[in-house]
Formats: C-alpha cells, sequence, structure tokens
C-alpha cells in the first residue's frame, strides 16, 4: 500500500455530481486534438466493442486515503486505443473527458503505461451505472481522480492543461507513492500551509 492510504475492501463509489444515463444511439467515443493524422476519431458503443481487449487486476487508490485492493477490470488497453489513434509526435499529455465536463489531464507517459484499461467491466460484469457505466478509464498508479468515470474523449495536448480536480487544489501528477495530493507540494521546497 502507498503511504497514508488504508485498506477498504468494500468499493463504494465517489464522485462529483450526478450519474448520467447511458442512451446507446447517441453515446460517442471520441479521439481529439493533436492527432498524427490532425482529423479526429469516433466510435460508436457498437464500434468501440471491436477494439481489442484486456483484463487487468490492479488496486485503486483514493486521495481520501483509501484503498481497494485486486480490482479485476476488463476493457481496452490506453495503448491499443492509442495504436489505433496515433498522436502527432509533439503529444505530451493527454485530457480525458467524461460527461458533463469532468476531466483529468495525464502526462502521456503515464496513460501509455501498462495497466492503464478504458474499461468496461469490472469482475466479469459490465461496470455499474455509479461506478462509470459504460466506459470508465483505469489509471491505477495515480489517485483515483484521474480514472475518469462516463468517459467520453481523450484529448491529444502539445502542451499540459490542469483537469477539473487539478484547477481546483489537486496535485498535477497525482502520484500515490510519493503522495502527490495537493498541488501546493508541486512547489519546490513546500510543506502545508498553516
Ligand atoms: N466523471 C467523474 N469521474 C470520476 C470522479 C468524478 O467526480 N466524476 N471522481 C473520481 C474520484 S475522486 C475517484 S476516487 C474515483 C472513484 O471511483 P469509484 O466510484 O468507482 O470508486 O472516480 C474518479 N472518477
Ligand atoms: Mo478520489
Amino acid at each position: 500500500m502507498p503511504p497514508g492510504q488504508a485498506v477498504r475492501y468494500e468499493h463504494r463509489p465517489l464522485h462529483y455530481g450526478p450519474v448520467p444515463v447511458f442512451r446507446p444511439h447517441r453515446w460517442d467515443f471520441r479521439v481529439m486534438g493533436a492527432t498524427e493524422t490532425l482529423g479526429s476519431y469516433r466510435w460508436t458503443w457498437e464500434e468501440f466493442g471491436t477494439l481489442p481487449r484486456t483484463d487487468s487486476v490492479s488496486d485503486f487508490h483514493c486521495v481520501m486515503r483509501f484503498s481497494v485492493p485486486g480490482v479485476p477490470w476488463g476493457g481496452v488497453r490506453a495503448l491499443d486505443l492509442v495504436s489505433a489513434a496515433p498522436p502527432a509526435p509533439e503529444v505530451t499529455h493527454v485530457m480525458a473527458w467524461g460527461e458533463y465536463g469532468y476531466s483529468a489531464n495525464l502526462r502521456l507517459d503515464d496513460f501509455l503505461s501498462e495497466q492503464v484499461l478504458l474499461a468496461t467491466h469490472r469482475d466479469g460484469e459490465p461496470l455499474a451505472p455509479e461506478h462509470g457505466f459504460p466506459l470508465r478509464l483505469v489509471v491505477p498508479h495515480l489517485y483515483g481522480w484521474k480514472s475518469v468515470k462516463w468517459l467520453r474523449a481523450v484529448e491529444y495536448m502539445t502542451a499540459d492543461r490542469r483537469g477539473f480536480w487539478e484547477e481546483r487544489g489537486y496535485h498535477n501528477r497525482a502520484d500515490p507513492w510519493s503522495e502527490q495530493r495537493f498541488s501546493y507540494q508541486e512547489e519546490p521546497g513546500h510543506g502545508p500551509p498553516l
């Protein structure tokens, strides 16, 4: 376990705002921004189902100081998505976009980590609505707010830009192993504010 985390076996949902309703005929998933071709990519729900699938077990760390061990996810690896929709060579970061404008920024190398999934399943079952049905990002090596639920798009970026919580006082990178919880920790030599 990373420092300052307690194990929680029950996976209680946690998010800001309401749980969106899935409308399969209106739903799509997009890759946009600085793609190699400069065009954007769009998958319907049916088309998304044709992407290569991977199962992956990982621990989940929430900044609220609990961790859920050994969560079995199923879905599409970010690596396989990026092969289907190649970024321009200048891309350094991505923004993951959820319903209602929720967002989280990631370094491209964090996004392309082997365990990162665009998950449709958990425990062999489709995701529960409150856990992100039909699609969520899972970035197990960073704090949970980077794992955008109700994922609708990935934007390729040639410079960094902060996402929803990163603009509201949370850390830009969010590595739980070095307890990157709050944005003030990004300032060199800064301790917690008094
Ligand atoms: N769209 C969206 N995704 C989100 C959030 C949110 O508020 N909205 N909260 C994040 C936070 S803080 C955590 S810890 C995880 C929780 O995932 P879970 O509810 O499946 O445990 O979802 C993340 N993804
Ligand atoms: Mo969280």
